[in-house]
């Protein structure tokens, strides 16, 4: 099939781009982190979305050195954007099964933040739920490694999984991102509205920071203030955006 085939030549071609979409606080609007999203420019087929690409860069293996790239990118925005004066931006990265289960994925990614001298803090890995259950002894090990170096660790999708209190307390998990399902339907269903209130409560008192996603409209921000929900990520914000207007954010953040 095409795309399998034009993915291959994807990196040396260039056509890989990132585009980042912010991270809100709740309480004051600022902007906390930006999250790194890949997209693909096709010759033919324009801006292709990751969810068309992202599971044949998997099964070809590509997705490894897509990985790299991605965050050698990233390092090289976060270094743009200190230059450009908007202090250091914490960067939120994406990671499947297959690049966390690389051999070297975290002295990997180490070499890469050492090579353009980024501050390992200002890094953040997302992982998903399914991701660590493959192999939780390795996820374990492989987590505090990441912390260990000054890396901030984040479940995304949290609570679409098996799950999910016992990731909690099996893994040490910096940063949690609740499913665009919940916000999704806090409105209209009670029982999401109360999951939704006792996720926020719950990573409040273990001291974990909580990013709601898929953050559309008003009322869900109204559901996120009364709750005192820490960050916000979605369409009413901000889309994910290219360099160019991201930068034009982080500008009036500043
Ligand atoms: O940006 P959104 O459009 O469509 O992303 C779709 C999916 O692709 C999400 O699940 C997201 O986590 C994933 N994704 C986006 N960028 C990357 C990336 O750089 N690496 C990996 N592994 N997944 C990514
Ligand atoms: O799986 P992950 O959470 O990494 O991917 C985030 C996905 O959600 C991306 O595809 C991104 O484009 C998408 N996204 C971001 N904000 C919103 C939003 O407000 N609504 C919806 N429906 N999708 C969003
Ligand atoms: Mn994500
Ligand atoms: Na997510």
């Amino acid at each position: 099939f095409q795309l399998r085939h034009d993915l291959r030549m994807a990196i040396k071609k260039e056509q890989f781009l990132v585009y980042y979409q912010p991270m809100i606080r709740i309480k004051n609007n600022n902007i906390l982190a930006v999250e790194a999203l890949i997209r693909w420019n096709h010759p033919d087929w324009g801006i292709v979305s990751p969810e068309e690409f992202i599971f044949l860069a998997e099964e070809t293996g590509a997705i490894v050195e897509m990985g790299k790239w991605v965050l050698r990118k990233v390092c090289s925005d976060h270094r743009y954007w200190i230059q450009k004066g908007f202090g250091p931006v914490y960067i939120s990265v994406n990671f499947s099964g297959i690049q966390f289960y690389e051999r070297d994925f975290v002295e990997n990614i180490k070499e890469i933040l050492a090579e353009y001298e980024v501050d390992p803090q200002y890094l953040i890995v997302e992982l998903t739920e399914s991701l660590l259950i493959e192999n939780a002894y390795k996820a374990v090990e492989d987590i505090q490694k990441l912390q260990a170096a000054g890396i901030k660790v984040a479940l995304d999708d949290f609570g679409t999984g098996y799950s999910s209190l016992s990731y909690l307390k099996n893994f040490n998990i910096d940063i949690i991102k609740m499913d665009a399902s919940f916000l999704k339907n806090i409105l209209t269903d009670k029982t999401t509205t109360i999951i939704a209130k006792a996720i926020i409560n719950l990573t409040k008192e273990l001291h974990i920071k909580l990013v709601s996603e898929g953050l559309e409209n008003w009322e869900q921000l109204s559901f996120l203030r009364e709750n005192n929900c820490f960050s916000g990520q979605g369409y009413l914000y901000s889309r994910p955006v290219p360099l160019e207007k991201i930068d034009s954010i982080l500008e009036k953040g500043k």
